[in-house]
């Protein structure tokens, strides 16, 4: 990439800045934002080009802590680990707990550690994959920072996003965060094995998420049961 692109899109990572803005400098954030957001689309659209041109299938994976994303990494990775070469990018606040739990099902990980940032942008994933030769692989998956709000703001340029959520986060969970369900391709509705104890309202929720997008497909899942995660692979073209 040429140095002057590199160093506009690095701009990228200055956007914790804008948190802190006063009145004063209102404006100005509100126009460094958007130029943050034209960068990370560009260098999106960059990765999706490369993806493409390597054959290489590649998904973003966004929810909040806990809603079992790592877990379904697990199975769809012991499942395909044996014949495809899996890339799994674990983007985490800190540690390697993730990228330890899906090493053990013959995937390559990568750990980013975002610090204080509350989601995975583009440049990030660049950062990653400028030095890796794309020919050793033919899925990437990007397990995203856990949160329902922040991922909506940067696409990671990958083919699909699957938005996955858990019944213990209670039916309002997906008509509150529109936005992530409105950018998404899958929701996976995980953790149904509960359903009886909790007695959630599982038809609320793949309603409100049809409702808010209609070309979602929806899914229900249990990780721990091992429960539609072949369903979850068509759905996912894999
Ligand atoms: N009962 C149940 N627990 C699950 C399921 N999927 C994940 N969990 C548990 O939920 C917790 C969080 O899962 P994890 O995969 O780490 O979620 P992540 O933060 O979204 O990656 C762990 O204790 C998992 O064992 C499921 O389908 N059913
Ligand atoms: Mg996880």
């Amino acid at each position: 990439m040429p140095e002057r692109e590199e160093k506009g899109f690095s701009r990228i990572k200055e956007l914790e800045s804008i948190n802190l803005a006063t009145d004063e400098i209102r404006d100005q954030v509100i126009q460094t934002k958007k130029e943050v957001e034209k960068d990370n689309k560009k260098l999106a659209e960059q990765l999706n080009r490369k993806f493409k041109s390597h054959k290489i299938k590649s998904y973003d994976i966004v929810g909040a802590i806990g809603a079992g994303k790592t877990a379904i990494l697990e199975r769809i990775t012991e499942k395909l680990g044996l014949n495809y070469r899996i890339l799994v990018i674990c983007g985490d606040i800190t540690t390697r707990v993730d990228a330890n739990r899906i090493e053990k099902h013959n995937a390559e990980t990568i750990q980013i550690n975002t610090g204080r940032e509350c989601a995975l942008n583009a440049y990030h994933i660049h950062q990653i994959i400028k030095n890796k030769d794309l020919n050793d692989y033919d899925i990437v998956f990007i397990e995203n920072v856990g949160n329902l709000i922040c991922p909506s703001e940067f696409i990671l340029g990958t083919d699909k996003r699957m938005v996955i959520v858990s019944i213990t986060e209670g039916e309002w969970v997906i008509e509150k965060h529109p936005m992530l369900f409105k950018m998404s391709d899958i929701a996976v509705i995980n953790k149904i094995d509960l359903l009886e104890r909790l007695g959630t309202n599982l038809d609320k929720m793949i309603n409100d998420a049809k409702k808010i997008n209609p070309n979602i497909d929806v899914i229900t899942t249990s990780a721990k049961k091992g429960q539609n995660i072949d369903k979850l692979m068509e759905l996912m073209g894999l």
